[in-house]
C-alpha cells in the first residue's frame, strides 16, 4: 500500500506497479501554471511543461502527472502544449521580473 497526494509520483508508481494506492487527504491546491507544483510559477514551470510537451511529441507518451498536467493547461485547452509552457515563462516574466501585475486572462484572451 501506498500513500501520497493525488496525481503525485507516488500514485504513478502504485498504478505502475499495481500497488494499493491511498490518497492523501488534502490533496496540494494547485496555483495555475505551477506545474512543477513547488508552490510558485516561475521559469522551471515552463522548461518543465515544455520539456514533457516535447517527450510527448517524440515518444507519443504523456510522462506527466495529472495534477501537474492540470496546473499546466494554463490556456484551458485540454491539454498541454507549447502554447501553456509560453503563457507560463510571460506570466513570470511579466509578474516577477518586470513587476507588472498580469494576469492569466490577460495574458491568454491578448
Ligand atoms: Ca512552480
Amino acid at each position: 500500500m501506498i500513500c501520497g497526494y493525488v496525481g503525485s509520483t507516488a500514485e504513478k508508481y502504485a498504478k505502475r506497479n499495481e500497488r494499493q494506492f491511498v490518497p492523501l487527504e488534502g490533496a496540494a491546491e494547485r496555483t495555475k501554471g505551477d506545474a512543477d507544483g513547488d508552490g510558485a510559477v516561475t521559469n522551471k514551470d515552463a522548461q518543465y511543461v515544455l520539456t514533457a510537451y516535447t517527450e510527448s511529441l517524440t515518444t507519443g507518451v504523456t510522462d506527466m502527472p495529472e495534477a501537474d498536467a492540470k496546473a499546466a493547461d494554463v490556456d484551458g485547452s485540454g491539454s498541454v502544449g507549447a502554447a501553456d509552457a509560453q503563457y507560463i515563462l510571460v506570466y513570470y516574466t511579466e509578474n516577477t521580473i518586470a513587476g507588472n501585475k498580469t494576469t492569466w486572462e490577460m495574458l491568454i484572451t491578448s
